[in-house]
């Protein structure tokens, strides 16, 4: 036996090998408390603030950000179609936790402490979106060029669905979302009720997060690329953490009972992609996809999930009274092979009821011969003045012209031609997508004269991915084919790669979306 002292005395929380897995217990995250009822809805006051918090039983606390300082943040349930609103309010202090690249668009002036909050997958009035130039500074002292408002409306028109929240101020995503900006927004359905899903505390969230520490206990996020570049802080083409966060402690376990239990998954990552797995190699049903619940529960043994994406699955764990069960990532080996672990040795506490129905919502097709317009939006690079890669939406700057323009009431097609060689999230706000297919193409013959030589018949969906979505795996060498309609809610919106490095350098464009032309 060892002591506690005898433990954490070995314990460096730079060095993953010393921190022993499954410790900790998987947090629920506490769900929000509207603050008063403004006319029958909803008001809730959100703060942002800097805490210590223990991602390990065994090691220091660590300084992060949270919304109300948590981490993750706290969960917001609505309703279907009920509007609620949030005064997001930045109590941060004046100083970064983190190193900032003054190089990067938005970056460059007096205000460190910038933050703007997005509901990631909201069908949303934009002054409410969460534009990344609509930032506030504490107190609202400062304000973006696009700031329009404190009090954000939310009127949940869509299904039932995980979405999530996440800081998106212009140029520092990635710094204000690692330092902890990130919670749960989940819209519960009506429809759902008959479908006797696993519900209450058999329905858990879990957000899955990278990170990595210094020897202190303090977060790490590199302030320079290897070999450093010319200037300093830089932004880094991508990064990844040595330690696995899931709602905020490493690598925790969960006790459970031997029944069926729903977890709505969220990877939260900066860079990193998961390919999910149970340890036994069991097999369970995804029920949802970003958007909501798919048509009827699809069988996988893996379940890949890049940044910003969500899958809701159904495990059943009554045949495994005692087993321990390791969610595993396949992507990797060792410490970042391990995500957390499912203990089954609670006693069943009542009768399992709940089911795994054979149809969950009727189909909503959204097909190619519905299209009204189709883009061609490339994902390329290139290298900035100081020789850094840059990557880039059709060629095109952040504050370049808005040339994504679509119109009220029409169904687009995007294809993104991905010219770089590694695979990119693709985000798009405000609506969600189906994913058509995606093919393979010539990329020479593409960067020689622009023509789109395809070299390969579409390839579907992949299982998983076949149901309304909003950020979507846009593979190298390949165009990737998403459709959507746009409803409602004219106005300025952005889309952008949700790989956090790649979206504060500078791949993220605006959309204007228009109203109909009479
Ligand atoms: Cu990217």
């Amino acid at each position: 036996m060892h002591t506690l002292d005898q433990v954490t005395d070995k314990i460096d929380p730079s060095n993953p090998d010393t921190i022993p897995k499954f410790v900790d217990e998987l947090p629920i995250p506490s769900v929000a408390r509207p603050s008063k009822v403004i006319r029958g809805k909803s008001y809730y006051e959100i703060d942002m603030r800097q805490v210590q918090h223990k991602f390990h039983k065994f090691m220091p606390s660590t300084t992060i950000w949270g919304y109300n300082g948590l981490q993750p943040g706290p969960t917001i349930k609505v309703k279907r179609n009920e509007t609620i609103y949030v005064k997001w309010k930045n109590q941060l202090p004046a100083k970064h936790l983190l190193p900032i690249d003054r190089t990067l668009h938005g970056s460059a002036g007096p205000h460190d402490v910038r933050t703007v909050v997005h509901v990631h997958g909201a069908n949303v009035d934009w002054e409410s979106d969460g534009y990344p130039e609509a930032w506030f500074t504490k107190n609202f002292a400062a304000t973006g060029p696009n700031f329009l408002r404190k009090v954000y409306e939310y009127t949940n028109r869509q299904m039932g669905a995980t979405l999530w929240y996440h800081d998106h101020a212009i140029g520092i995503t990635r710094l204000n979302v690692y330092a902890g900006l990130a919670g749960f927004y989940l819209i519960q359905d009506p429809v759902e009720k008959r479908l006797k899903l696993p519900s209450s505390r058999y329905d858990i969230p879990i957000m899955i997060q990278d990170r990595s520490f210094n020897a202190d206990g303090s977060l790490f996020y590199p302030e320079n690329t290897d070999p450093p570049a010319p200037v300093n802080p830089s932004v880094q083409p991508f990064f990844n953490g040595n330690t696995i966060a899931v709602n905020g402690k490493l690598w925790p376990r969960l006790k459970v009972e031997p029944r069926k239990y729903r977890f709505r998954i969220l990877n939260a990552s900066n860079t990193n992609g998961y390919t999910l797995r149970l340890g036994d190699g069991r097999t369970f049903y995804q029920i949802a996809t970003d958007g909501g619940l798919i048509e009827k529960p699809v069988e996988l043994d893996t379940l890949p999930l890049f940044p910003a994406e969500r899958s809701e699955i159904i495990v059943d764990f009554s045949k495994h009274k005692g087993k321990k069960i390791i969610l595993q990532n396949t992507n990797e080996e060792g410490n970042l092979g391990v995500i957390m672990r499912f203990d089954v040795v609670l006693p069943l506490s009542q009768k399992d009821t709940s089911r795994i129905p054979a149809t969950l919502v009727p189909e909503q097709p959204l097909e190619e011969k519905m299209a009204d317009k189709t883009r061609l939006l490339t994902l390329n690079g290139t290298q900035d003045e100081y020789g850094r890669p840059l990557l880039l939406l059709d060629h095109r700057m952040w504050h370049d012209p808005v040339t994504e323009k679509p119109e009220i009431g029409t169904t687009e097609i995007w294809k993104f031609i991905n010219e770089t060689t590694f695979p990119h999230p693709m985000h798009i706000h405000l609506i969600q997508f189906k994913v058509l297919h995606r093919r393979p193409f010539d990329l020479e013959r593409f960067q020689q004269d622009g023509y789109i030589q395809y070299t390969g018949p579409p390839i579907e969906p992949e299982v998983y991915e076949r149901g309304w979505k909003d950020t979507v795996r846009a593979d190298d060498g390949m165009v990737t084919s998403v459709i959507m309609k746009f409803t409602e809610n004219p106005g300025l919106y952005v889309w952008h790669c949700h790989i956090l490095e790649h979206e504060d350098y500078d791949m993220m464009r605006p959309m204007t979306v228009v109203k109909k032309r009479k």
